[in-house]
């Protein structure tokens, strides 16, 4: 049984035990709706708490069921029947009550909260809407202006703040379900005012506001807005016809491909850092984590372990270097304090858990050292051969390169069982990917500690086996090696930004190369020539041979004003590359997407068939969270998938 029903004197107490998260699956709905019945008819019966098994009330509808016809009794129906009972029902909310479960919580005629508890409508993260009335029970309880941010910009609200609303009846200090218990035992058969009165209509100058700040919030995902719509409806036209056009704006959203796309991600994302292979290996346990070096990299892969709590040392060869580190990290925590996302007060925390050492004695009692210095083979495996005479044996070893193989860089260092590549993005302390690339020899026990670690920072992990580029790096190769050849053909950089632009990137792959300067990628290209391999001279190298690295040149693909990253069309860089601008016709919008979507999915299954990546999911979370492919797309491998199945 996934309900069950205590007696506490004259208050039944139901119990929603459905882990993880006690989503309110079809045959939850279906015992809750009989128990409505039961519950009513039972002279014994003065009231009922609802509440949820384990570390939270409900975590929502079940998501799993959206990708089929919703079942009976469906949640509305339930929520409907439970607020017409003729006794009334407490929900008592600890942990989450989040979509369909704070929906369920606004059906019952009270809602108390242990301290703590967050309640939210983040169905719009699904690309869907609430589709169990709480686009108009909430504004109806706590008004539009407190409730428009819950549904439609993804605001959680805690206890005092939802007491403090109207949404909480009251918090219980104490244990949550004696005091539920004894605020239902109190309740009188009067009832409050009915969750769907009707609502004032605050004028077009609030709804406008409204319509523009959802809009800009929504980053081009389409939930939000719709979420705002329905909340309108049934202003303008009643809550009846507000529920009604609700439910119908979620069933239709839920069959989009930007729902299953979402929600795709959504089960991606949490599955990420548990691989089934490691769910029972131990991790070690990190207490202390080293970082060599104090660069872009090395300050940010420090200010990631410490905004997960894990003390750090910062080590840099020289002092002038080290403060420079040191600096770069106050400078990113103060900064996160002035945007308002944490206090000064843990900004100066998190600092404090930063110690500095020139050197590498210093980290001799880490559990952890992370190398991020610089990109060249002989400068890492000198740290790595200090490092293992140095550190503890049981010491966790770990490098930061991108390119580099990981087993030449192990070559002689001793026990290479502890050894693991971490590949960070840049920026370290926000990017959320995380490539995992185990040595050869690395113990199943450091691929676990590695994958615990990324839990434990928020990121998303995914192992990538040793090839040139790991995942990311190399389809960002295939890309650069497709839209070069686009732009040979005829088919002008502008427009391939443009059309990837619209598409739903951030930037088009040269707007993105000028931001990271197009002398790295120039680098590795000569380093390759000078390996023997055939790189044909392209408009690369000739813009770097010009001078035009990128932003931080003044110029690259294109033109930038002092201080200012917006892209200007270039004179100079199409004289430079002209000899290599071939007259075919340009590509329209939706071949050139076609192309570059189809050229990273060519490279996603060539990955998968060596071996390199474990998944096309993982696959799609690198280009989701390492290179901004759009989420509302899923990934290349997720949408040319949906493409051949359509
Ligand atoms: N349905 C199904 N599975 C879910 C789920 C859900 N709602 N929420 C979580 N899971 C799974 C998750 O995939 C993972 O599985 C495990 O539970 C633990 O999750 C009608 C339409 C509640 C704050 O969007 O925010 O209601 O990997 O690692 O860190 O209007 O889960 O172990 O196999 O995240 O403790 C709206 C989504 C749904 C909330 C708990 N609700 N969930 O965090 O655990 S749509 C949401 C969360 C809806 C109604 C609409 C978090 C959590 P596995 P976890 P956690």
């Amino acid at each position: 049984m996934t309900i069950t029903l205590d007696r506490h004197g004259s208050v039944a107490v139901l119990t929603i035990d459905n882990p993880p998260v006690n989503a309110l699956k079809t045959s939850v709905r279906a015992q809750l709706y009989q128990l409505v019945e039961v519950l009513d008819a039972d002279p014994e019966i003065s009231a009922v708490v609802l509440r949820g098994a384990g570390k939270l009330f409900v975590g929502g509808a079940d998501i799993g069921e959206f990708d089929r016809p919703p079942e009976t009794p469906t949640l509305p129906d339930l929520i409907l029947r439970v607020e017409a009972a003729v006794k009334p029902w407490v929900a008592a909310i600890h942990g989450h009550a989040l979509g369909g479960g704070l929906e369920m919580a606004l059906g019952c005629h009270y809602r108390v909260a242990a301290l703590g508890a967050v309640m939210g409508l983040p169905e719009v993260n699904l690309g869907i809407i609430p589709g169990a009335g709480g686009t108009q029970r909430l504004p109806r309880l706590i008004g539009l202006e407190a409730a428009i941010p819950v549904i439609a910009e993804r605001v959680m609200l805690d206890s005092d703040r939802a007491l403090q609303l109207g949404l909480v009846d009251r918090i219980i200090e104490g244990p949550l379900t004696e005091g539920a218990v004894a605020f239902a035992a109190r309740l009188s058969q009067t009832r409050p005012p009915a969750g769907t009165r009707p609502l004032s209509d605050p004028g077009p100058a609030f709804w406008e506001a409204a319509s523009a700040r959802v809009a800009k919030a929504a980053k081009g995902q389409s939930a939000p807005l719709a979420a705002l719509h329905a909340v309108r409806h049934g202003v303008d036209h009643g809550c009846e016809a507000g529920l009604r056009q609700e439910r119908e704006t979620f069933l239709a959203l839920k069959t989009t491909q930007e729902s299953a796309a979402l929600r795709y991600l959504f089960f991606a994302e949490r599955a990420a850092p548990r691989p089934a292979d490691l769910r029972d290996v131990t991790p070690r346990p990190i207490a202390l984590v080293g970082v060599v070096g104090g660069g872009t990299m090395g300050s940010g892969i420090a200010a990631a372990f410490r905004n997960a709590g894990v003390p750090v040392i910062l080590s840099e060869r020289e002092a002038p270097a080290l403060e420079r580190g040191l600096a770069t990290l106050r400078g990113l925590f103060y900064a996160a304090a002035r945007r308002g996302h944490i206090s000064e007060a843990e900004a100066a925390a998190r600092m404090a858990g930063v110690t500095g050492c020139v050197g590498l004695e210093g980290l001799s009692s880490c559990d952890l050292v992370v190398e991020a210095v610089f990109e060249d083979l002989n400068v890492k495996r000198k740290v790595f051969a200090d490092l293992g005479r140095l550190c503890r044996a049981d010491a966790v070893l770990a490098t930061n390169t991108s390119y580099i193989d990981p087993r030449q860089i192990a070559l002689n260092l001793p026990a290479p069982e502890r050894f693991i590549g971490l590949h960070f993005f840049s920026p370290a302390h926000v990017m959320k990917l995380l490539e995992v690339v185990p040595h050869p020899a690395t113990s199943s026990e450091v691929l676990a500690t590695a994958f615990q670690l990324a839990r434990q920072m928020g990121k998303v992990p995914v192992r990538s086996d040793i090839c040139e580029g790991f995942i990311g790096n190399r389809m960002l190769k295939r890309t650069r090696v497709e839209t070069e050849a686009l732009v040979r053909a005829g088919t002008p950089f502008a427009a391939i930004d443009a059309a990837l632009r619209r598409f739903g990137f951030a930037m088009g792959p040269f707007e993105m190369q000028d931001m990271a300067g197009l002398d790295i990628a120039y680098m590795n290209r000569e380093a390759a020539r000078a390996r023997g391999e055939s790189v044909p001279e392209g408009p690369l190298d000739l813009l770097v041979r010009a001078g035009r690295k990128g932003i931080k040149t003044g110029g690259g693909w294109y033109d930038y004003a002092q201080g200012d990253r917006t892209p200007h069309p270039s004179e100079a860089a199409a004289a430079i590359i002209a000899p290599l601008v071939g007259a075919g016709a340009p590509l329209a919008e939706d071949q050139i997407v076609d192309r570059l979507i189809g050229a990273l999915a060519d490279e996603g299954r060539a990955i998968l068939a060596e071996g390199i990546a474990s998944s096309a999911t993982d696959i799609d979370l690198v280009q989701i969270h390492g290179y901004g492919f759009p989420r509302t797309k899923g990934g290349p491998m997720f949408l040319t998938d949906r493409k051949a199945k359509a």
